[in-house]
């Protein structure tokens, strides 16, 4: 009996089809919770692994050893909003017609994305994951199509924000920390703010809050979005859940909670990385404490290069520059700026059995193909009206040798200047009518602002300019980019 018994079972085992037993590991039978953790102005050059010495990034470190780290990773835009519409819409920003012409959105300007638009939020939202973004948000809030609109901070109700396009929960911030209304928004209101408390519009973008205790600690802020981070991985339980976690650190003002003061060897700068790698550290934690990290999907990057100093002004930045650390790494330039030091952001994908562990890959990447490597990831196929800037880079992600992401990544600086890389080469146009801000800071945009093609496999600095010794290659790629503009998208139609 028991023989007979053993044999069936055999049998049965034997017969189960290999499609049944790959289900249970995959994607759709078990989906991973995704965390989405964007630094702010965090330079290729400011992380451990990717060459930093002069500060420790031992947690963001530990997630390249467990993960996979791609060297040719780039923002879309080298300021902080057209990178994060970019992130999150798979689009280039500058084909929105509420973007800001400066390339950075104002603090009151309205929601960059029309209700009907697929966003890396609703995409998880419509496959059932709990959803939520904490940090800066810095995508608008409020109706309007003028990029300069003025947001009415009085109102009870702050909307339409994140909530509006896929987020279940939103704390933190309107923009950058310092900007106004610097109070937290959880959900659609201000936090600690009771009925019948007034907010008064003071000018165009001012406002005067009911108390002074209404506003934030600008040295707290990274701390407390971490913290926010910690309580939403612990209470996660029953859904899959995507996590963004777009902490302030460490964009200008460089303002490291006083724990963390004195121990880089750079300086504040280097003190204000080091808290954001702790910030990071108690993340993972959060994650192994609850069991989750297995089915757990981190990507850690950053919304563009890092502020490099060209003189004392910028304080910290200079500090960390006289003390050997290099913000950008080996790159030319920095945020703002044409250049890759604008661009290459370190980018790390842990996904445990999914994503080989200490790994790394030089395969050309952009902030934009998150969200159709998340459709992907989620067995779903991305609408024709959504990501038409986003390629499927999960293929790449997990390690396939023969994995190609896109053909070209386009780029766009603050002053409106495009560049196109392709392969070895990077070609930046000249920009006959550059954005307002250029009028600005002319010297140094004259010096970017001219027709250059510089080869990034010999010449990853960007010191030659093979313009003229290379017609074919500035044929074709300038052909890519006005195809790119002309065709409303770089995806394939789906
Ligand atoms: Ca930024």
């Amino acid at each position: 009996m028991k023989s007979l018994f053993a044999r069936f079972l055999f049998i049965a085992l034997a017969l189960t089809p290999p499609a049944v037993v790959h289900a249970a590991g995959s994607t759709r039978a078990n989906p991973p919770n995704v965390v989405l953790i964007l630094a702010d102005d965090l330079g290729y050059g400011d992380v451990g692994s990717y060459g930093a010495t002069k500060l420790k990034t031992p947690n963001i470190d530990r997630l390249a050893r467990e993960g996979r780290r791609f060297t040719s990773a780039y923002t879309p835009g080298s300021v902080c909003s057209p990178s994060r519409y970019g992130l999150m819409a798979g689009r280039y920003v500058w084909r929105e017609p509420r973007h800001h012409p400066t390339g950075v959105h104002a603090p009151g300007g309205p929601l960059l994305f029309d209700r009907d638009r697929l966003t890396l939020a609703t995409l998880f939202q419509k496959n059932g994951y709990t959803t939520a973004a904490l940090g800066k948000w810095h995508l608008g809030f409020g109706g309007g199509d003028k990029p300069s609109g003025r947001y009415d901070w009085s109102q009870e109700e702050i909307k339409p924000g994140p909530l509006e396009v896929g987020f279940d929960t939103f704390y933190g911030m309107a923009a950058n920390v310092g900007n106004q209304p610097r109070i937290y928004i959880e959900n659609r209101r201000f936090v600690g703010r009771q009925p019948g408390d007034a907010v008064k519009m003071i000018g165009r973008a001012d406002i005067e809050p009911w108390s002074p205790a209404a506003y934030y600690k600008e040295d707290r802020v990274a701390g407390d979005i971490a913290k926010k981070a910690v309580e939403f991985i612990e209470r996660a339980k029953a859904k899959p859940f995507f996590l963004y976690v777009a902490t302030n650190v460490p964009h200008n003002d460089i303002t490291p909670a006083a724990e963390f003061a004195g121990k880089s060897a750079c300086g504040p700068y280097g003190d204000f990385v080091q808290e954001l790698d702790a910030h990071v550290g108690l993340i993972l934690d959060a994650l192994q404490r609850t069991g989750l990290v297995e089915n757990t999907l981190v990507l850690f990057t950053s919304d563009n290069g890092g502020v490099v100093a060209d003189n004392e002004r910028l304080a910290a930045q200079w500090q960390a520059k006289q003390a050997g650390h290099t913000i950008c790494g080996p790159f030319r330039g920095r945020k703002h700026s044409i250049y890759e030091g604008g661009f290459r952001v370190p980018f790390i994908v842990r996904w445990p059995g999914q994503v080989p562990a200490g790994t790394s890959s030089d395969t050309l990447l952009g902030l934009t193909d998150v969200l159709a490597t998340c459709a992907a990831l989620l067995g779903e196929k991305l609408p024709v009206g959504a990501g038409e800037d986003s390629f499927n880079a999960l293929p790449a992600w997990k390690g396939e040798p023969a994995a190609r992401v896109r053909e070209a990544v386009i780029l766009d600086s603050s002053d409106g200047v495009f560049a196109i890389r392709a392969g070895p080469w990077k070609l930046i146009e000249r920009n006959a009518a550059p954005r307002e801000t250029a009028k600005a800071r002319t010297a140094k945009m004259d010096a970017e602002n001219q027709d250059q093609l510089f080869n990034l496999a010999d010449d990853p600095a960007e010191t030659k300019n093979l313009w003229s010794a290379q017609p074919g290659i500035v044929k074709r790629l300038t052909g890519l980019l006005a195809e790119a503009r002309a065709n409303g998208r770089t995806a394939p139609a789906r």
